[in-house]
């Protein structure tokens, strides 16, 4: 018989950890989410996969951890035991991250020391995952492949440098088998509303339904190369079944603007963005990032990685998810006044 497998998922109530979530049980892996207390419910996106605990057969567990607790960290990892460890969790807003520095170098930056640290303390030969990013290369222009210099922009982008080279550091200091994942946008319709694919693909919908009239944008000339957060997942298992650990970049190669997002997604419901989006400065951040358009050829030639979905197709997959959740809702079920955040800052 073979042994189950069994993977952690730090972040596994965001979108990339209930794709992964999804994944690995597919696959066979018992699979341990860690969840942060919250006086609300924060596991939508999981309530899907979730197992009675009196089920013999239960393959998803989910246990109660904060990046910021590293007693609890050593605690469930020696328990658990894993195989696997993907560390998804994070405080991933860039705009946020100018109004809480502090909050996501402890998070983003010390929450990845805390649980390598956990792992090499517990003595586990397990395989460890990074979510770096994209925002990592900040200012230096495309396309951006893993030997680009990095020039972070946001407090969350220098966390990220951390958390990168905390990894590396780990893998060339105790032979880790430890990998960076170096992620460009990718989105879905489970993507935070405060992001703003999501937020434009919700706000065509309830302008297409009649609930709102205007959108409020910051800076529509940025570039991004936004892919589809499935098929993301798939290549950070990737990466960890590799032969060595290495690090990777993840994107489609396409370059699009906001506006050329705005226009696919209006169109797809018969509109003109244009007569609908007004511009606010308090959606602009301090320092922007211009443009990211990756190169992911080595996924390709290493992992057999390669992108299907792009920009339009992945722009009218969101748009037609939150015109069917409008009608079959009525309305979104978390809501705020305008369909933003209630901060009017993300
Ligand atoms: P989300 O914001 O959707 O999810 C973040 C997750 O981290 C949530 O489960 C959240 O919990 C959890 N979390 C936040 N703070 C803490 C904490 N202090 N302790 C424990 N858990 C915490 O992000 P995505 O799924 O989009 O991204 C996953 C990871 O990949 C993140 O690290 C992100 O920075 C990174 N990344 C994302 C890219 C993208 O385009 N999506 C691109 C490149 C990197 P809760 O649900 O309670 O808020
Ligand atoms: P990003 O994603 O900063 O790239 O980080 P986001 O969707 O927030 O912004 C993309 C671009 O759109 C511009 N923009 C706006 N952004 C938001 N959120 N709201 C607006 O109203 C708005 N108007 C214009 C932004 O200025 C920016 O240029 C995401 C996150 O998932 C990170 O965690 C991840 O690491 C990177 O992608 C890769």
């Amino acid at each position: 018989m073979t042994e189950i497998k069994r993977a952690v998922i730090t972040g596994i109530t965001g979108q990339d950890g209930s794709y992964l979530a999804e994944l690995l049980l597919s696959k066979g892996y018992e699979v341990h989410g860690f969840i942060r207390r919250s006086s609300t419910f924060n596991t939508d996106r999981i309530d899907h996969i979730y197992q009675d605990p009196h089920d013999e057969k239960q393959r998803l567990f989910l246990h109660f951890a904060d990046l910021s607790d590293g007693s609890r960290l050593v605690t469930l990892l020696s328990q658990i035991q894993p195989d696997e460890v993907y560390n998804l969790a994070a405080q991933s807003h860039v705009r946020v991250s100018f109004d809480e520095p502090e909050y996501t170098a402890d998070t983003t930056g010390l929450g990845t020391i805390r649980l390598l640290e956990a792992i090499r303390s517990v003595g586990l030969h397990c395989k460890f995952y990074q979510a770096s990013s994209s925002e990592m290369f900040g200012a230096t222009p495309p396309p951006q492949n893993e030997e680009t210099p990095f020039y972070p922009r946001s407090p969350y982008g220098v966390a990220k440098v951390y958390s990168y080279w905390i990894t590396r550091n780990y893998r060339e200091a105790y032979g880790m088998f430890a990998t960076n994942g170096i992620l460009f946008n990718h989105e879905s319709p489970r993507r935070g509303a405060t992001f703003v694919t999501r937020k434009i693909t919700r706000a065509v919908a309830r302008i297409a339904a009649g609930q709102q009239s205007e959108l409020f944008m910051g800076n529509l000339d940025s570039v991004r190369d936004w892919g589809y957060a499935p098929e993301y997942v798939e290549g950070m298992w990737r990466m960890l079944q590799a032969d060595e650990p290495q690090d990777f970049v993840l994107a489609t190669g396409a370059a699009y603007t906001v506006k050329d997002f705005l226009q696919f997604s209006f169109e797809r419901v018969g509109l003109e963005w244009e007569k609908y989006v007004k511009f606010d400065e308090r959606y602009l951040r301090p320092t922007e990032v211009d443009s990211l358009i990756g190169d992911p050829s080595k996924a390709k030639d290493v992992l057999g990685w390669e992108p299907k979905v792009l920009t339009p197709q992945l722009a009218a997959i969101m748009v037609d998810h939150d015109v069917k959740a409008i009608e079959t809702e009525g309305a979104f079920l978390v809501d705020t006044v305008d369909g933003v955040d209630p901060t009017h800052s993300a």
